[in-house]
C-alpha cells in the first residue's frame, strides 16, 4: 500500500482534492465538488451571498464544513483514506469565521456517527463569513490607518496599504456593527484555519502565508501587531491564537476523520495557508525572478522574493510559505475585461485567438486601459475603458489592446517592485489560451509556460504536507527538491518571447503614462 498525502482547496466555488503518492510525489487521484451545484441548500451564487448591499460579500461556513464531509465521502470511494499520512489545505485568502466560547470543546467532541455539520452549526456568533470581495470597510481601514499613522505606515508594518477585503478591517466592523455578538466571539479564525481546525479536532493555528492578509501581522517580526490589533476590536488577540509558519504539524487527524472515514491515528495535521501563497509552492516559484500568473475573473500576479521588495501603492506583500517574500497585484478587469470586448464585438473565444493572432505585438501604439468595471490596481472607482489611439471599432484592435493593457498594468507593477521575471508560470482556466500567453510572454520578455494541474493551490497544500510529512524524521527534504519532484514534472512546453523586446518596453511606458493621466485627468475617478 502506498503512503498518500492529501491537499484540498477550499476556493470561492468549489472544494478541490489532489492526493499525492509519498514515494515520489505524482499526482493519484483529484476532484473537486462545486458548492453551489452540490450544496444548493446554502443559496449560494458564484460561492457567495449577496444581499442589497452591493459592498457585503458573504458565504456560510457552515457550507465549507459540509463540503468537507461530502469530498471525505467521496475520497473513501476512490482512494485508500488508510494509507493517508498526512493533511495540509489552502483556502480563499482573508474571509473570516467568528465561533463562540464552546468551540474548542465541541471541536474535540464530534461524534463520528452524526454529519459535521449539524454538530457545529450552533457555534457562530456570526452566521456568514465576509470573503474576500467584501468592499463594505471604508471606514474600518480609514480607523486603521489613523491609528498607525497613515497609509505608509500600515503598509511598511503589515505588507499592504489599507486594503477593503483584509481581515483586520472585517473584524473591526463587526465589533463596531454587531458588538453584543463580538462579546459572545471566542475565536476568530480565517477561512483557512477554521478548516484546518475541523481537520484536528483542535483550534488550529492562522500560518504566516494567509496571516499577512489580515493587516494584523507585523511582516518583521511575524507576530501579531498590538496596535493593529487595538484599533481592529479589544480583546482581539486573544481570539486569534499565535501564528504559526506554513510548515507547522499542529496535530493529527481527529477521531471524527478516523472513525467515520478510516484515516489513520497517527495522519499528521498540518496549517493551512491562503490559496496564493499555496499555488506558489503548486507552481514551483522556487527563487528571485519566478512568477506566476493566475488567469481568471480577475487577473493575480504573484512572485517570490528573497528580499523584500517595496512594493507600489495598490500590491500586496504576503509571506510566502518558503518564508521568503511574495509580492502580489490583483488587477479586477482580468477575464472580466476579455469577456467585456469579446461580447462587445460577438466574438466566441476563438474569434478572439483569432483576433490575437492577426494582429501585431504593441498593436501600432493603440493601447486600452481595460477599466470594464471598477478596477483595485490602480483604484478606479468609476468603471470605464480608456481607449488611447483608437475608438474600439476594429474588433481585431480592440481585443489586442485590452490584452496588451492588461499585461502592460502588471508589467509595470513587477517593475516598480524591482522584480525581473526570468520565467513564468501561469494558471487559471484563462491560461488554456495559448495567445493570450504569447503576448504575456512578448510584454514580460520572457517564457511563459502553463500548469497542466486545475487547481495548483491544492497541489501547493499538498506539497507542502507533503515536506512537512518527510521533514518529521523521514528524509529532511529542501523545497526546490519537493518542488522538482512534484510539481516540474506538471509544468507543460513554455510559449517563447517573439517580439522585438523594445515593443514591450514602448508599451509598458506608454501604459504608465496612460493610466497616470487618465487618473489625474480623473477620467476614470480614482
Ligand atoms: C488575494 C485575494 C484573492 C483571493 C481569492 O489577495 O484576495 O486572490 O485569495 O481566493
Amino acid at each position: 500500500m502506498p503512503d498518500l498525502v492529501l491537499g484540498l482547496d477550499s476556493s470561492t466555488q468549489s472544494l478541490t482534492a489532489v492526493v499525492l503518492d509519498a514515494a515520489t510525489g505524482a499526482v493519484v487521484h483529484q476532484q473537486a465538488l462545486n458548492f453551489d451545484a452540490e450544496l444548493p441548500a446554502y443559496g449560494t451564487r458564484n460561492g457567495v451571498l449577496r444581499g442589497k448591499d452591493p459592498a457585503v460579500v458573504h458565504a456560510p461556513p457552515l457550507m465549507w464544513a459540509e463540503a468537507l464531509d461530502l469530498m471525505f465521502a467521496r475520497l473513501r470511494a476512490a482512494i485508500d483514506l488508510g494509507c493517508v499520512r498526512v493533511v495540509a489545505g489552502s483556502a480563499q485568502q482573508h474571509g473570516s469565521v467568528y465561533l463562540g466560547r464552546t468551540w474548542t470543546q465541541t471541536l474535540a467532541g464530534l461524534d463520528p456517527s452524526r454529519p459535521l455539520a449539524a454538530q457545529i452549526a450552533n457555534e457562530f456568533t456570526r452566521p456568514t463569513a465576509p470573503v474576500w470581495m467584501d468592499t463594505s470597510t471604508a471606514e474600518d481601514c480609514a480607523a486603521l490607518s489613523a491609528a498607525l499613522g497613515g497609509d505608509e505606515v500600515v503598509a511598511r508594518i503589515t505588507g499592504s496599504a489599507p486594503a477593503l477585503r483584509f481581515t483586520g478591517p472585517q473584524i473591526r466592523r463587526f465589533a463596531r456593527t454587531e458588538p453584543k455578538a463580538w462579546a459572545r466571539t471566542g475565536h476568530v479564525a480565517l477561512v483557512s484555519s477554521f478548516l484546518a481546525s475541523l481537520i484536528a479536532g483542535t483550534p488550529a493555528p492562522i500560518d504566516h502565508g494567509d496571516g499577512s492578509g489580515m493587516h494584523l501581522l507585523d511582516l518583521s517580526t511575524r507576530s501579531w501587531h498590538l496596535a493593529a490589533a487595538g484599533a481592529c476590536a479589544d480583546g482581539l488577540l486573544s481570539r486569534l491564537g499565535l501564528p504559526a509558519t506554513s510548515t507547522t504539524v499542529f496535530g493529527t487527524v481527529s477521531s471524527y476523520w478516523q472513525r467515520r472515514y478510516g484515516l489513520p491515528a497517527s495522519a499528521l495535521a498540518v496549517v493551512w495557508s491562503g490559496d496564493n501563497p499555496n499555488s506558489a509552492i503548486g507552481l514551483g516559484l522556487s527563487g528571485d525572478g519566478d512568477v506566476a500568473l493566475s488567469l481568471g475573473t480577475s487577473d493575480t500576479c504573484f512572485a517570490v522574493a528573497i528580499s523584500r521588495p517595496q512594493v507600489p501603492p495598490g500590491g500586496n506583500l504576503f509571506l510566502s510559505p518558503t518564508a521568503d517574500w511574495l509580492p502580489l497585484f490583483c488587477i479586477a478587469n482580468g477575464s472580466l475585461a476579455r469577456e467585456a470586448v469579446r461580447d462587445r464585438h460577438g466574438l466566441d473565444w476563438d474569434g478572439f485567438s483569432d483576433a490575437l493572432r492577426r494582429t501585431r505585438p504593441g498593436n501600432a501604439g493603440r493601447l486600452t486601459l481595460p477599466w470594464f468595471a471598477p478596477e483595485i490596481l490602480p483604484r478606479v472607482a468609476r468603471a470605464g475603458p480608456v481607449r488611447i489611439g483608437h475608438d474600439g471599432s476594429d474588433p481585431a484592435v480592440d481585443v489586442r489592446s485590452v490584452v496588451e493593457g492588461q499585461m502592460a498594468s502588471l508589467a509595470l507593477r513587477l517593475r516598480t517592485a524591482g522584480i525581473r521575471p526570468r520565467r513564468v508560470r501561469a494558471t487559471g482556466g484563462a491560461a488554456a489560451n495559448r495567445e493570450l500567453l504569447q503576448v504575456a510572454a512578448d510584454v514580460l520578455r520572457v517564457p511563459v509556460a502553463r500548469s497542466q494541474v486545475a487547481n495548483t493551490a491544492a497541489l501547493g497544500a499538498a506539497v507542502r504536507a507533503w515536506k512537512a510529512w518527510s521533514d518529521t524524521g523521514r528524509e529532511v527534504r529542501g523545497w526546490d527538491s519537493v518542488m522538482v519532484a512534484a510539481c516540474a514534472p506538471l509544468i507543460g512546453p513554455a510559449v517563447e518571447p517573439v517580439a522585438d523586446p523594445t515593443i514591450s518596453t514602448g508599451l509598458i511606458d506608454a501604459y504608465a503614462r496612460a493610466e497616470a493621466s487618465a487618473l489625474a485627468a480623473g477620467s476614470a475617478k480614482a
